[in-house]
């Protein structure tokens, strides 16, 4: 692998924990050697760059600094990147990604070359450059990159009749659907899901951090025994049309003002944008996948395609359905993707 996706490989560390900011990694490499690496911490704590040199100690003077994201060079929550890099005596910088904060677009590169550092941009893989599509999306528009996904037999069903529990999809995708989880601070499901599959909605086999989970009820009770709520350390978020009050210390209840989905699904993505979540992703059955279409708030939707058939079972498409614009071979399975132009 190389170094800059080694640098995004510690980035991974960083989703979900370092939101509003940016999930950075970076690796301090010398001699051919990584000599130090580091990611973003919570807000308010040190960025990817400082944790990285930090590591390095001594080791990163006259090394090359590989970042994924292009250095700060003001004072937020804390002192420039780029300060600390020209003390610590780096000698090159590669970034994967301009950071669209005006305060730090284009800039630091200048005040690195003052300093004799040349900084140049290096592309990373495509899966790592998609992380800061979501990133751009936020600082533009103030809310949440919404990615959709869901699975679906040959002859279109996304489960059987009576919801018992069946594997629609093969190894390879669900190995895609453990890479997408990590990009995701949040991963929300619909009530029915919950109750009826009991979801972990972990990251398994693949490296990086599960995401936060929450839950978007209509009128649904969700028990507190549920394997959602199995994290004291990260509280998972309940939208609901009902207090919930059993859920009172393992959950955060959020009370959904309306009857109209689409009232309410503007009401969810408000919470994520304050919360300064960059990528939603959703896991939807077939509620929240005609909800979710019909309100036209969302960015990608995914469909898993088996090869296999069910014969009879539930299906989803009852409304709207996304244009797809790409589709693609997952070993036995077909990803469909579809992209939705809103701003
Ligand atoms: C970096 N490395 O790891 C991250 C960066 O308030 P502060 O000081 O934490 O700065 C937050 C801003 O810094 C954030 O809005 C984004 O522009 C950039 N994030 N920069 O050099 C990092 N997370
Ligand atoms: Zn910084």
């Amino acid at each position: 692998m190389n170094f800059i996706n080694q640098a995004f490989e510690e980035a991974l560390l960083a989703i979900g924990v370092s939101y509003p900011n940016p999930a950075v990694g970076a690796i301090v490499v010398k001699d051919g050697r990584i000599v130090g690496k580091g990611h973003t911490q919570v807000v308010h704590g040190p960025h990817a760059e400082v944790m990285a040199l930090r590591d390095a100690g001594e080791a990163a003077k006259g090394a090359t600094l590989y970042v994924t994201l292009e250095p700060c060079c003001h004072y937020g929550r804390t002192p420039p990147c780029t300060s600390a890099i020209i003390a610590a005596g780096i000698e090159r910088v590669y970034f994967a990604h301009r950071d669209p904060n005006p305060l730090v677009f284009g800039k630091s590169e200048k005040i690195l070359a003052e300093a004799g550092i040349v900084s140049t941009y290096v592309e990373p893989s495509p899966e790592f450059s998609r992380y800061f599509e979501a990133y751009d999306y936020f600082v533009k528009t103030k809310s949440p990159f919404v990615e959709c996904k869901m699975a679906e037999s040959a002859d279109g069903f996304i489960a059987r009749e009576d919801r018992s529990p069946v594997r629609i999809t093969a190894d390879m995708a669900n190995a895609w659907t453990a890479k997408w989880r990590r990009m995701a601070e949040f991963i929300l499901v619909g009530g029915g899901t919950a109750l009826a599959d009991n979801p972990h909605l972990t990251v398994r086999g693949v490296s990086g951090n599960s995401p936060c989970r929450a839950v978007f009820c209509g009128s649904q009770v969700l028990p507190s025994t549920l394997s959602l709520f199995d994290d004291p350390q990260k509280k998972t978020l309940v939208f609901s049309r009902n207090p919930q009050p059993h859920l009172e210390g393992i959950a955060e209840v959020h009370l959904l003002p309306s009857q109209d989905f689409t009232e309410n699904w503007k009401c969810v993505l408000d919470t994520f944008a304050s919360l300064g979540v960059h990528r939603l992703a959703v896991e939807t059955g077939a509620t929240l996948a005609q909800g979710i279409l019909n309100s036209g708030l969302w960015n990608r939707f995914y469909i898993l395609r088996s090869a296999k058939t069910l014969g009879t079972g539930l299906s989803w498409k009852t409304g709207k359905e996304p244009k797809y614009q790409k589709i693609e071979n997952l070993g036995e399975d077909t990803l469909w993707t579809a992209l939705n132009p809103i701003p």
